[in-house]
Protein backbone atom coordinates (compact mmCIF):
# COMPACT_ATOMS: atom_id res chain seq x y z
CA UNK A 1 0.00 0.00 0.00
CA UNK A 2 3.15 2.02 0.17
CA UNK A 3 2.84 2.67 -3.76
CA UNK A 4 -0.89 4.05 -2.91
CA UNK A 5 -2.56 2.02 -5.48
CA UNK A 6 -4.40 -0.04 -3.28
CA UNK A 7 -3.29 -4.00 -3.60
CA UNK A 8 -1.53 -6.21 -1.92
CA UNK A 9 1.49 -6.15 -3.60
CA UNK A 10 2.13 -9.46 -5.64
CA UNK A 11 4.18 -8.51 -8.13
CA UNK A 12 2.29 -10.90 -10.99
CA UNK A 13 5.44 -13.17 -11.20
CA UNK A 14 5.50 -15.42 -8.75
CA UNK A 15 9.08 -15.26 -7.95
CA UNK A 16 9.47 -12.22 -6.12
CA UNK A 17 11.77 -10.77 -8.56
CA UNK A 18 9.24 -7.87 -8.97
CA UNK A 19 9.31 -8.07 -12.61
CA UNK A 20 5.59 -9.09 -13.25
CA UNK A 21 2.29 -7.60 -14.78
CA UNK A 22 -0.51 -7.54 -12.14
CA UNK A 23 -3.66 -6.12 -13.61
CA UNK A 24 -4.12 -3.19 -11.19
CA UNK A 25 -7.90 -3.04 -9.70
CA UNK A 26 -6.97 1.10 -9.09
CA UNK A 27 -4.61 3.12 -11.30
CA UNK A 28 -1.86 4.29 -9.17
CA UNK A 29 -1.90 7.48 -7.83
CA UNK A 30 1.42 9.80 -6.81
CA UNK A 31 1.39 12.72 -5.47
CA UNK A 32 3.01 15.30 -7.85
CA UNK A 33 6.26 17.07 -6.22
CA UNK A 34 5.51 20.52 -5.53
CA UNK A 35 7.71 23.69 -6.49
CA UNK A 36 8.19 27.12 -4.72
CA UNK A 37 7.80 30.49 -7.01
CA UNK A 38 10.39 32.28 -5.49
CA UNK A 39 10.40 36.45 -6.08
CA UNK A 40 13.72 38.08 -6.14
CA UNK A 41 14.54 41.96 -4.65
CA UNK A 42 16.34 44.07 -7.09
CA UNK A 43 16.82 48.30 -6.52
CA UNK A 44 14.82 49.12 -9.47
CA UNK A 45 11.35 46.98 -10.07
CA UNK A 46 8.75 49.35 -8.45
CA UNK A 47 7.04 48.20 -5.21
CA UNK A 48 3.46 48.80 -6.79
CA UNK A 49 4.21 46.77 -9.89
CA UNK A 50 5.42 43.56 -7.70
CA UNK A 51 2.27 44.22 -5.73
CA UNK A 52 0.16 44.13 -8.82
CA UNK A 53 1.83 40.75 -10.14
CA UNK A 54 1.63 39.22 -6.55
CA UNK A 55 -2.10 40.14 -7.28
CA UNK A 56 -2.42 39.39 -11.09
CA UNK A 57 -0.65 36.19 -11.33
CA UNK A 58 -0.57 34.41 -7.85
CA UNK A 59 -4.09 35.20 -6.78
CA UNK A 60 -3.29 36.73 -3.87
CA UNK A 61 -5.33 40.25 -1.71
CA UNK A 62 -4.12 43.64 -2.04
CA UNK A 63 -2.90 42.64 1.86
CA UNK A 64 -1.13 39.42 1.27
CA UNK A 65 0.49 40.83 -1.98
CA UNK A 66 2.07 43.76 0.11
CA UNK A 67 2.82 41.45 3.24
CA UNK A 68 5.01 39.08 0.13
CA UNK A 69 6.37 42.56 -1.74
CA UNK A 70 7.93 43.91 1.79
CA UNK A 71 9.11 40.44 2.87
CA UNK A 72 11.12 40.17 -0.55
CA UNK A 73 12.10 43.86 -0.44
CA UNK A 74 13.31 43.57 3.21
CA UNK A 75 15.24 39.95 3.08
CA UNK A 76 16.06 39.67 -0.55
CA UNK A 77 13.66 36.62 -1.71
CA UNK A 78 10.43 35.52 -0.96
CA UNK A 79 7.68 32.83 -1.49
CA UNK A 80 5.12 33.67 -4.15
CA UNK A 81 3.11 30.19 -3.93
CA UNK A 82 3.52 26.51 -4.22
CA UNK A 83 2.96 24.81 -7.50
CA UNK A 84 3.89 21.19 -9.80
CA UNK A 85 6.42 21.91 -12.24
CA UNK A 86 4.50 23.04 -14.97
CA UNK A 87 2.78 25.21 -13.05
CA UNK A 88 5.64 26.95 -11.53
CA UNK A 89 7.27 27.33 -14.56
CA UNK A 90 4.51 28.79 -16.41
CA UNK A 91 3.86 31.27 -13.45
CA UNK A 92 8.09 31.94 -13.66
CA UNK A 93 7.93 33.10 -17.36
CA UNK A 94 5.41 34.94 -16.33
CA UNK A 95 6.59 37.14 -14.17
CA UNK A 96 10.15 37.36 -16.13
CA UNK A 97 8.39 38.21 -19.28
CA UNK A 98 5.57 41.00 -18.13
CA UNK A 99 8.56 42.62 -16.01
CA UNK A 100 10.76 42.23 -19.29
CA UNK A 101 7.83 43.91 -21.45
CA UNK A 102 7.66 47.00 -18.07
CA UNK A 103 11.53 47.12 -18.46
CA UNK A 104 11.94 46.33 -15.26
CA UNK A 105 14.62 43.65 -13.87
CA UNK A 106 12.41 42.06 -11.48
CA UNK A 107 13.16 38.52 -11.49
CA UNK A 108 11.95 35.06 -10.50
CA UNK A 109 12.77 31.40 -9.99
CA UNK A 110 11.46 28.15 -8.98
CA UNK A 111 12.44 25.69 -5.92
CA UNK A 112 11.90 21.96 -5.22
CA UNK A 113 10.15 22.03 -2.09
N1 LIG B 1 13.30 46.85 -3.83
C1 LIG B 1 12.33 47.42 -4.75
C2 LIG B 1 12.22 48.94 -4.50
O1 LIG B 1 12.70 49.42 -3.49
C3 LIG B 1 10.95 46.78 -4.56
C4 LIG B 1 10.93 45.35 -4.91
C5 LIG B 1 10.27 44.46 -4.09
C6 LIG B 1 11.53 44.87 -6.08
C7 LIG B 1 10.20 43.09 -4.38
C8 LIG B 1 11.49 43.51 -6.39
O2 LIG B 1 10.76 41.30 -5.87
C9 LIG B 1 10.83 42.63 -5.55
N2 LIG B 1 11.60 49.65 -5.41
Amino acid sequence: MRDGNGDSGDDGNGDGTGTGIVAKTRPKIKKPSLYKVLLLNDDYTPMEFVVQILESLFGKSREQAVEVMLHVHRHGVGICGLFTFEVAETKVTQVIEFARRHQHPLQCTMEKE
